[in-house]
């Protein structure tokens, strides 16, 4: 009897896996940027209050997309601008994870010598665009709370998972 029940909730979690899987790679994620500018904390903190997370980026093609997003909104600046990301190193130096889903952060798109966490402070992800300095759309650290910048928030991923019976 509790073989059986084992066995049931093991097909229940790989099925659960598969679902998962299948919605994954078809889901499209849908941006928007607040008409204000924040620190890191407060990013995080307005794009969970909207239902939202602050931006992540795990692939070329994601980091493509969020660009293009960016580019057709008016707080994209041809001459520079800068937006917080959702990804920081602040639980653990020199290894950087995206807030709103606890994922390594995989995909990286630095800038030169970036991230170099000046005078220790410097935690939170930014994505860059200058260039007069030969930055075009790269990540920098950044001081979470001195940085009062434009961000990016994310649709949550909606998983649809039926019942079972
Ligand atoms: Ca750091
Ligand atoms: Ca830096």
């Amino acid at each position: 009897m509790l073989q059986a029940k084992h066995t049931l909730t093991l097909k229940a979690i790989l099925i659960l896996l598969l679902i998962v899987q299948h919605v994954s790679p078809n889901y499209v994620k849908k941006y928007q940027i607040p008409n204000i500018r924040a620190n890191w904390f407060k990013a995080v903190e307005f794009c969970h209050s909207i239902g939202m997370l602050l931006a992540t980026v795990d692939s070329r093609a994601d980091s493509e997309s969020l660009i293009s997003f960016i580019k057709s909104t008016d707080k994209f600046n041809e001459q520079a601008c800068a937006f917080w990301l959702g990804g920081s190193d602040l639980s653990e130096e020199g290894t950087f994870s995206w807030q709103g889903t606890g994922k390594l952060v995989t995909y990286t798109n630095w800038s030169p010598g970036e991230p170099n966490n000046t005078n220790g402070t410097e935690d939170c992800i930014q994505l860059v665009y200058i260039p007069r300095f030969e930055q075009r759309w790269t990540w920098n650290d950044n001081a979470c709370k001195r940085g009062y910048m434009y961000f990016v928030c994310e649709s949550l991923p909606q998983n649809c998972i039926q019942e079972f019976k």
